[in-house]
């Protein structure tokens, strides 16, 4: 089979970017055809497999790691996922909503959470990256229809504007204070299926989880998060963020704008 169309223009409505920027978060439906998915999935879990550095089973695993198998940068191991991660549907998508010239890589990252793994606590993903803006959004598809009993990714629609809470790293910790929080401040929670094809983006800032695998296959996900082209490093304020300098952004200096290899401008 060759190469699936994934870089022609997906149309985003004005509606929907108005949408995204009161939210926080969008799903989008057949963003990627049944072709496209099948063309990447085997590879994508082939890598997912290989580079896998824990076989223990869910149940030795401590919260974290029950939650999924997480491989980042795959594209680095595989020229057919590095096709996927350039889609520029994809990309021009993420400049669209976060109303900026143009994106880069920040990384990719397969999340697959087997049969039986756990829930994905509350968390926002900026805790983890030392950036100077909020122009990130992360693109999370599955390689399959994914119900919400198989742990299909939630968010809290507006929550990119509270405050409280983006201190917690992913923990049972930050699941039960989360929640406190967004209860007091009193934003809600949307939970819904993916169909195949469907991608959803959501803001670096935006609360998100995802429940347990109630199933008995895997949940397949792919993820490529994308910042604005401009980004700037800012001083690392934990130790997660100096270790995510190392894996994601290696080479860049606080104050300037991430430019390196391993960030490619991916739209325009
Ligand atoms: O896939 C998951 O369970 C969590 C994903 C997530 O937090 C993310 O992609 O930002």
């Amino acid at each position: 089979m060759s190469k699936p169309d994934i870089d022609s223009p997906y149309p985003v409505t004005e509606e929907q970017i108005v949408f995204f920027r009161e939210n926080g978060f969008i799903k989008l439906k057949n963003v990627l055809s049944p072709e496209a998915i099948e063309y990447y999935r085997e590879e994508i879990t082939t890598k997912v497999h290989e580079l896998n550095p824990d076989d223990r089973p869910v149940g030795e695993k401590d919260l974290y790691d029950r939650a999924f198998l997480q491989i980042i940068n795959v594209w680095k191991h595989s020229a057919k996922v590095e096709e996927l991660m350039r889609s520029k549907r994809l990309a021009r998508i993420a400049t669209e909503l976060l109303e900026v010239d143009g994106v880069r890589l920040h990384h990719d990252q397969a999340l697959y959470k087997e049969p039986g793994g756990g829930y994905t606590p509350w968390h926002v993903d900026q805790f983890y990256w030392p950036l100077t803006s909020d122009r990130t959004v992360t693109a999370w598809f599955p390689l399959h229809a994914a119900p919400v009993e198989m742990g299909a990714l939630s968010f809290s629609p507006g929550s990119q504007r509270l405050i409280a809470g983006r201190e917690l790293i992913i923990s049972e910790e930050s699941e039960k204070q989360i929640e406190k929080n967004l209860k007091l401040a009193d934003f809600g929670v949307e939970e819904s299926p993916y169909d195949l094809g469907e991608v959803s983006f959501h803001l670096g800032y935006n609360f998100h989880r995802a429940g347990p695998n109630h199933t008995d296959r895997p949940r397949e996900v792919m993820t490529i998060a994308y910042m604005d082209k401009d980004m700037r490093l800012a001083e690392p304020k934990n130790q997660k963020q100096r270790d995510d300098i190392a894996f994601c952004t290696p080479g860049a200096k606080v104050g300037e704008i991430i430019n390196g290899p391993a960030n490619p401008i991916l739209y325009p």
